[in-house]
C-alpha cells in the first residue's frame, strides 16, 4: 500500500518535472525501505550541546565535543550487544574500529573538511539496551563557518524521524531555530525542542525560557511544541532521568506505531506536494492559450517577476553591506584606548632590553611591532567575531523574510487564481560564520631614518628614538584598525552576496518549476488527471 503510493508518486514526479519535490522523495523511499529503527535525529546550531547530550544518554563520553564546531560528520547510534564502530566511506567500502577512534572520523579537526571521505559512521553501543528499537542520529551543527558540515545536516533533513532539536538555553530560540523547525514540519509529525545547558540558569529563569520558547513557537509556526529542558551535568540527573522517562521509554515502548505514523505523515506530506503541483498543472492544460496566458500573468505577473524580485534582494544586500563597515569599525575604535595602553606597556617593557646601533634598534622594534600587532589584532577579530557577524546575522533575516514574502505572494496567488493550496519549502538561508581574516602589516618604520643610522650615536640619542618608537604607536594602531575593518567588511559582504545569490537561485527555480507548470498543454490533461486520481484515492 506505502510502496504502491510512493511509486505512484514518483511517477508523477519523474513524468512531469516536479523537481523540487525529489530529495524529499528520495529520502522517504529510503526511511520506507530501511526503518528497522526509529531514528531519533538531534539538530541545532552549532554548539548547542548536540553530542553532549547523546555522550549523556550513551553513559560515555564517545563522541566528540567542544568549544569550537565539532562534529562533522553523520553519526548514528543504537543498541548492540558489543561496542563497535563501523566507518561508512564513499567509495562504499567500510571499516569497523575500535569506539575510542571514533573522533578520527567524525571531527573538524581530526578529518577537516572530510577529506577521509567518510559518508557515515554507524555504532552500536550495549550501553543503548534501554533504548532498543530507537537509533539516535548526531548531525553537524547548523551555520559554522563549515558550511560543508551545514550542507551534510540539511542534506541529510529529510531522513528526519522523530526530531529534536537542540536550543541552548543562552542565547534562547532564534529565528535560524524557527526556519528549521518549520522545514522539519513538512517531513515529521514528530518535533521537540530539547533546552540544552539548563544549568546555566536557575530554575526560575528556566522556567521563564521554557515558556518563552513555546510562546514564540506558537506564534511564529502556529503550533505546540514539546520542551525539555535539559542538561549534561552529572548534578542533573533528574533532568536526565525525567527526559529519559517521559521521552525515551515511551518511544521505545510504541516503536511499531510510532514508525508507522512517521512514514504515513512523511507519505502523506509528500502526496500533498505533489498533488498541488498537478492539480496546477492540469487547471493549466485544460485552459484555452488565452487563459493560461492570464493565468501566467495572474500568478508569476508583475507581482512574482523575477527580475522586479532580484531587484528587491540585490537592493538589500546593497543596503546591508552598506552598513558593514561603519558598524565594525565602530566597534573596533571602541578597543583602541585598551589596545594602546596594553602595547604601550609591552613596548617600554621591551625597549629595556633592546641594545645596539639605530639600526639594531629599529630591527627589533619592527620584529616586536609586526609579533605583538599580529598578536593584539588577531586576539581582538577572534574576541570579536561574534559580534561582527551582526550586519550579516541582519541580512539573514531580511533576506528570510522576503523569500518568505514571495512564497506567501506565489502561494496567495495561486490560491486566487486557481484555489489550489500551493505547500511551499523553507528556504533556510544559512549564516556561515566567517574564519577570522589575516591579519598583515605594511613595513613600520621611515626608511630615511636607516640611511642615517650609521651617523646616529645612540648613547645620546636614545630617549629621542624611543620617544619617536612610542610616539608611532599610535598612527600604527589607527591604520591597523582600519585595515581588520576593512578585511572583517569584505568577508562579512562576500557572505551576504553569497546569501543573496542563494536566496535568487532558490526563487527562479521556484518560479522556474511553477511556470513549466502553467504551460502544461492540453496534451497532458489526461495523463494528469490519472495521475490526480490515483494519488487522491489513497
Ligand atoms: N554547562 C553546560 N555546558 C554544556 C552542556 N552540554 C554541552 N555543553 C558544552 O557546550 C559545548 C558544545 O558541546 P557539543 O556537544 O560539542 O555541541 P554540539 O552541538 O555537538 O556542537 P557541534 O558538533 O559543533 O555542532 C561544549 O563545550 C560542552 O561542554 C550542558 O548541559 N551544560
Ligand atoms: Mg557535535
Amino acid at each position: 500500500m506505502n510502496t504502491d503510493l510512493l511509486r505512484s508518486v514518483r511517477k508523477s514526479i519523474n513524468e512531469f518535472g516536479l523537481n523540487a519535490l525529489r530529495p524529499n522523495l528520495e529520502a522517504t523511499a529510503d526511511f520506507l525501505n530501511n526503518s528497522q529503527y526509529v531514528p531519533v535525529a538531534v539538530f541545532g546550531r552549532f554548539k548547542a550541546g548536540k553530542s553532549s547530550f547523546i555522550n549523556t544518554l550513551v553513559k560515555q563520553q564517545i563522541l566528540p565535543v567542544g568549544v569550537v564546531p565539532v562534529t562533522a560528520i553523520i553519526t548514528k547510534l543504537r543498541f548492540g550487544p558489543e561496542d563497535k564502530a563501523v566507518i561508512h566511506f564513499f567509495n562504499e567500502s567500510s571499516r569497523t574500529v575500535p569506539i575510542n577512534e571514533i573522533s578520527t572520523y567524525v571531527s573538524e579537526k581530526e578529518n577537516p573538511e572530510n577529506k577521509k571521505k567518510v559518508v557515515e559512521v554507524d555504532i552500536e553501543l550495549s550501553s543503548l539496551k534501554y533504548c532498543e528499537g530507537l537509533e539516535f542520529i548526531d548531525t553537524p551543527g547548523l551555520g559554522s563557518v563549515f558550511r560543508h558540515n551545514t550542507n551534510t545536516t540539511l542534506n541529510w533533513l529529510p531522513r528526519v524521524g522523530v526530531a529534536l532539536v537542540a536550543v541552548s538555553v543562552d542565547p534562547p530560540l532564534s529565528e535560524h531555530d524557527v526556519a528549521l523547525i518549520r522545514e522539519l514540519q513538512r517531513l515529521t509529525p514528530r518535533i521537540a525542542v530539547l533546552l540544552t545547558k539548563a544549568d546555566l540558569v536557575s530554575a526560575a529563569q528556566l522556567s521563564q525560557i521554557i515558556d518563552y520558547t513555546k510562546l514564540q513557537l506558537r506564534k511564529e509556526l502556529n503550533n505546540e511544541f514539546e520542551v525539555w529542558p535539559f542538561s549534561t551535568l552529572e548534578g542533573q540527573s533528574s533532568l536526565q532521568q525525567n527526559f529519559i522517562s517521559e521521552v525515551l521509554k515511551p518511544l521505545v515502548r510504541r516503536k511499531d506505531s510510532e514508525a508507522e505514523n512517521i512514514k504515513e505523515f512523511k507519505l502523506n506530506s509528500l502526496r500533498d506536494e505533489c498533488l498541488g503541483l498537478l492539480k496546477l498543472a492540469l487547471n493549466a492544460s485544460q485552459s484555452s492559450d488565452d487563459t493560461r496566458a492570464r493565468l501566467r500573468t495572474q500568478i508569476i505577473g508583475e507581482k512574482n517577476n523575477f527580475y522586479a524580485i532580484r531587484d528587491e534582494f540585490q537592493m538589500l544586500a546593497r543596503e546591508h553591506s552598506g552598513r558593514t563597515r561603519p558598524f565594525i569599525f565602530t566597534k573596533l575604535l571602541a578597543s583602541k584606548e585598551d589596545l594602546e595602553s596594553t602595547l604601550n606597556a609591552d613596548l617600554k617593557a621591551h625597549l629595556k632590553e633592546w641594545r645596539g646601533s639605530l639600526w639594531a634598534l629599529s630591527r627589533q622594534f619592527e620584529t616586536w611591532l609586526e609579533e605583538s600587532f599580529h598578536r593584539e589584532m588577531s586576539a581582538l577579530s577572534i574576541d570579536q567575531s561574534g559580534t561582527f557577524i551582526k550586519p550579516l546575522k541582519d541580512f539573514q533575516s531580511s533576506i528570510s523574510r522576503a523569500v518568505q514574502g514571495f512564497q506567501l505572494r506565489l502561494a496567495s496567488s495561486v490560491k486566487a487564481a486557481l484555489n489550489i493550496d500551493l505547500k511551499s519549502i523553507e528556504f533556510i538561508a544559512d549564516i556561515k560564520v566567517p574564519a577570522s581574516p589575516d591579519v598583515s602589516f605594511s613595513r613600520l618604520f621611515d626608511s630615511h631614518i636607516d640611511i642615517l643610522s650609521f651617523m646616529i650615536p645612540v648613547f645620546i640619542f636614545r630617549p629621542l628614538i624611543e620617544r619617536h618608537f612610542i610616539n608611532s604607536l599610535r598612527p600604527e594602531i589607527e591604520k591597523n584598525l582600519s585595515r581588520l575593518a576593512s578585511q572583517w567588511t569584505e568577508t562579512i559582504n562576500r557572505a551576504i552576496f553569497s546569501m543573496q545569490a542563494e536566496a535568487e537561485k532558490f526563487v527562479k527555480d521556484q518560479l522556474k518549476m511553477v511556470d513549466g507548470l502553467l504551460n502544461t498543454s492540453a496534451s497532458a490533461t489526461a495523463r494528469l488527471i490519472e495521475a490526480i486520481n490515483v494519488l487522491d484515492a489513497r
